[in-house]
């Protein structure tokens, strides 16, 4: 079954670094000790599959792991070389001028982007399971004394981002740096993206300020950084990639996945998950808000979807706020 290589950069660090949780946890050698556990979801429009599945470590310890599997769009480059080849084709059905096949490509051809998280623990697992979803409208007193001490409750590991903040990991996948402890930020391609093509390029701004967690603890003296981020971000994505700021879609999420203060930009024309409207708060948006009132994110009532199963919806029941 599939070895799995680390990347050239990815083994050089790795020698040096030896301690797991700092530079990243030991990884799998390989695939081969793959066994299914279920399929937490699939979807056939975005050609997806999660799946929770054993695999062994290093030293024969059979662990939880996420695998996810994504057939990659297609870029206009490699298209003549897969049809040119003379590629396997099994002919399906033929009528009239139709005809349909099932073409199969060589191997550098069929790539299937691969992520895995190992080892794996309940939560990752949970967050890939499909689920039923509520709307919370969260006022600013509902943040200080619901999700507020939720937050501090949890223990939320953002060690990736500070490997990163530290070029511990990722340091030459960085495509800008702003290195100003209070104003600065690292840009870099987020891991959702093979940076095969810009139609579904996706990036992402971390902070290397600390202490703000989300959308919730921004107020205008963050404006300076929150501006850097905006244009540093849009010219750097239209020297390096060729995509204009009018293309360019730069919001933040609330809730976020972790609570490191961080900027999404994506591709306009791609309908990258989490743009929608009870997620994304565009970046200028939130620059105009803190111009208007200082204190904007800690007064306004923000809506956002919770899943079923997750505590915070429980806490905001138990309180009687939905
Ligand atoms: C994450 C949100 C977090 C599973 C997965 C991703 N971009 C990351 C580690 C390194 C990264 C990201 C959590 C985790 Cl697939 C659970 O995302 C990351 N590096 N989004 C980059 N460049």
């Amino acid at each position: 079954m599939a070895e799995l290589h680390a990347p050239e950069s990815c083994k050089r660090k790795r020698e040096s670094d030896g301690a797991p949780g700092e530079g990243g946890e030991a990884q799998p050698a390989s695939l081969s000790s793959f066994k299914l556990q279920t399929v937490l979801r699939e979807s056939a429009r975005d050609k997806t599959i999660f799946m929770h599945a054993k695999l062994k470590d290093k030293e024969g310890d059979e662990k939880d792991a996420v695998v996810i599997l994504e057939k990659t769009p297609f870029h206009a480059d490699g298209i003549s070389d897969i049809l040119s080849d003379d590629p396997k084709l099994k002919l399906q059905m033929s009528n009239d001028v139709y005809s349909t096949y099932s073409l199969y490509p060589p191997p550098q051809l069929s790539e299937i982007k691969t992520t895995l998280i190992f080892p794996a623990t309940e939560k990752h697992i949970q967050k890939y399971r499909r689920q039923e979803v509520h709307l919370i409208h969260e006022s600013g007193e509902d943040y200080r004394s619901i999700t507020l001490p939720f937050l501090e409750s949890q223990s939320f590991s953002v060690q990736w981002v500070y490997n990163i903040l530290e070029k511990r990991a990722e340091a030459d996948r960085i495509v800008h740096e702003n290195p100003d402890p209070a104003n600065g930020f690292i840009l870099l391609p987020d891991f959702k993206w093979d940076q095969k093509q810009v139609d579904d390029l996706y990036l992402i701004a971390l902070c290397h300020i600390r202490t703000i967690k989300s959308l919730r603890d921004l107020s205008s003296e963050h404006l300076p950084l929150l501006n850097n981020i905006l244009s540093e971000g849009q010219s750097v994505i239209q020297k390096q990639y060729g995509v204009n700021k009018s293309q360019l879609r730069v919001y933040l999420h609330y809730q976020p996945s972790y609570y490191h203060l961080h900027v999404h930009f994506t591709a306009l024309g791609y309908d990258a998950p989490g743009t929608s409207v009870e997620r994304a708060h565009l970046l200028s948006d939130v620059i105009q808000n803190l111009g208007l009132d200082p204190q904007y994110y800690q007064r306004r009532t923000l809506t956002y979807a919770l899943r079923e199963d997750e505590p915070l919806l429980q806490k905001f029941r138990e309180a009687g706020k939905c």
